[in-house]
């Protein structure tokens, strides 16, 4: 038979079950949108930056079992859609990339949009597929969809150029999509064994999960409960263990963790880390004492031993591994010499006392964190979606805002890209239009890609985005001001966020003050519950440093030579003196 590379282009993602696609068309994909435009199954979305397609394809993946997929024009198109191709690389994320590719037949050099794309992408994508011929369009999207979810996920970017989407060519047949099997488990029984003693000889055992854990928690609960060990997260992992658990202590255990969890783990001589790297952002700038007895548990055995050598390293998924290890529990069932009891009872006490600091704070000029977020998790569902940006903001979510249900949290981590927010809240929406969709983002990152909104008004996406607005660059400024008292480039340019409320058709709402708080989120629930997309610019006080903060600033400050240390507290010292 014959047929269009557009068309089986088109036809591999109808098979692999894709319900949406993010981009922009031009010359290169003309004839994958007219198919896309044709299909039943797969809508195609108009984004107004690939950039946004990238982080909502990302949102899609984080939320749910759909896999985000771009399609877009190659050179400009990628490289607008970096940002967010980046940000899934980094953080494990699957996602799919179909990109339009220059003409290969026709000999003429200088072609519009001619980049060596492969080249381009190399660092940040698990594989670049050139489809050579009509009969490599459909298995090498099937391939590359195979890759983006082998091992530790991410994205993978095929180039389907123009001339293939254009003409007609021979192939075979229009093969069904075959998903293969989950491999066999890497590791072996001795492993966890070995796992399950050190574990088990410890006094203070404690476990701390990531992203890679995020479908495991069923396990992880049992583990914690079995072994009474407390159970910390990383910033990208917040929602792999969820908050309502009485032995969640919060992200990290240093001194950048909250108290519930600094106190938990204060004594901790062994750690189960899983799914995991031990990177700088959830580490509080490698501010975690981690202790030697670690069982480092990781579908990537690249992460072993990088940061933090481990005694026991288990390559494998995480709720294969977890399953087994416990199995290998179950045996000393009992065993443990600890209260449960008292261990949830001291971390409820120290999360209720540091909510309590936050809690107190109201204000009639602004805004406090702590009644915002407490009022916020009492008005949202359990399944509710938050998404965030990158900023002082994420930390204050992370601290204040107790997350229910696993994946309920997505936030841009190790490549920590600005501008995800709104984006990747609309691609969550897309996913699950029927649960509620909370976005926190900072001004900065709000004028980044906030102009997306317009693709939630167009859809009927009833997402509620809360701008922080301080009218600073407020994660990079504390960092300035602490040290330097100056806030070089860091204090935004004044805007108004109704006026974008206005130019994208979003619901506007002001919240001004504390008093402004729960009418506002109830305006913003009822207007969102009918697709309609909620802006609600927030006078935010930032006033008060999180635990993050302070815990980074020491953290770093005590690893400087006692020469370095002199000169920048002097330098402070002065600067905060004579301005
Ligand atoms: C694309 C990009 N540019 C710059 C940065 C560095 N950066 C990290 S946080 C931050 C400030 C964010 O400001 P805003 O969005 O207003 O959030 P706030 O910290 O004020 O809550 C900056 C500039 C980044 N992470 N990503
Ligand atoms: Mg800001």
């Amino acid at each position: 038979m014959k047929r269009t590379g557009a068309r089986l282009a088109v036809h591999a993602l109808e098979q692999l079950g894709i319900q949406h696609t993010f981009g922009i068309p031009g010359v290169h994909n003309t004839e994958l949108y007219d198919e896309l435009g044709k299909s039943d199954s797969v809508t195609p979305i108009l984004v107004t930056h690939e950039g946004g397609g990238a982080f909502m394809a990302d949102g899609i993946s984080r939320t749910s079992d759909q896999t985000g997929t771009l399609v877009i024009v190659p050179a400009a198109g990628m490289s607008h859609a970096m940002s967010g191709i980046g940000e899934a690389f980094l953080d494990g994320i699957p996602m799919l990339v179909l990109s339009g590719g220059i003409r290969r037949d026709s000999g003429k050099h200088y072609q519009l949009h001619a980049v060596d794309q492969g080249r381009i992408l190399d660092g940040i994508i698990k594989q670049y597929t050139l489809v050579e011929s009509h009969a490599d369009v459909i298995p090498s999207i099937y391939d590359a969809y195979d890759t983006a979810h082998a091992d530790e996920p991410g994205p993978v970017f095929v180039e389907i150029p123009v001339e293939l989407q254009l003409f007609r060519g021979a192939v075979e047949e229009m093969p069904a999509y075959a998903p293969s099997g989950d491999p066999e488990p890497a590791f072996d029984e001795a492993e966890i064994e070995r796992a399950a003693d050190l574990l088990l000889d410890a006094d203070h055992p404690g476990i701390y999960v990531g992203w890679g854990a995020v479908d495991a928690h069923e396990w992880t609960a049992r583990i914690a409960d079995r072994l009474v060990a407390p159970v910390a997260t990383t910033l990208q992992g917040l929602s792999a263990f969820p908050a309502t658990h009485p032995l969640h202590t919060g992200v990290g255990f240093g001194p950048s963790a909250v108290p519930a969890a600094q106190e938990a783990f204060a004594d901790c001589d062994a750690l189960l880390a899983v799914g995991c790297r031990f990177a700088e952002l959830a580490t509080g700038s490698y501010g975690m004492a981690v202790p030697d007895a670690l069982v480092h548990v990781d579908i990537n055995p690249e992460v072993f031993h990088k940061n933090e050598p481990a005694e026991v390293a288990i390559e494998g998924d995480a709720a294969q591994v977890l399953e087994a290890l416990d199995g290998a529990l179950d045996a000393h069932a009992g065993s443990v010499p600890r209260s449960r009891d008292a261990l949830a009872a001291q971390i409820r006490e120290n999360k209720n006392d540091y909510q309590q600091t936050w809690g107190s704070d109201t204000s009639s000029e602004k805004v406090s964190p702590g009644p915002f977020f407490h009022r916020l998790r009492e008005r949202l569902d359990d399944d509710a979606q938050m998404v965030v940006d990158d900023g002082k903001h994420t930390f204050l979510a992370a601290e204040l805002f107790p997350v229910h249900r696993p994946r309920g949290f997505i936030s841009p981590s190790d490549f920590n890209c600005m501008g995800y927010c709104v984006p990747a809240a609309i691609g969550a929406k897309f996913a699950r239009p029927d649960r509620q969709v909370a976005a926190i983002v900072g001004d900065g990152a709000f004028l980044m890609t906030g102009m997306e909104l317009l693709t939630a008004t167009t859809h009927g996406l009833g997402v509620m985005v809360f701008v922080f607005h301080d009218g600073e660059l407020g994660q990079i400024s504390q960092f300035q001001s602490i040290p330097l008292n100056r806030k070089t480039c860091t204090v935004l340019n004044d805007f108004r966020v109704e006026g974008v409320a206005d130019a994208v058709g979003a619901h506007f709402i002001a919240m001004e003050s504390d008093a402004d708080i729960e009418p506002a989120l109830d305006e913003a629930l009822d207007v969102s519950a009918g697709g309609r997309p909620v802006l609600v610019d927030v006078n935010i006080d930032y006033s008060r440093r999180t635990q993050m903060t302070k815990g980074v600033v020491k953290t770093n400050l005590g690893r400087f030579s006692t020469g370095e240390k002199v000169r920048f507290l002097a330098r402070a010292a002065k600067r905060h003196l004579l301005g």
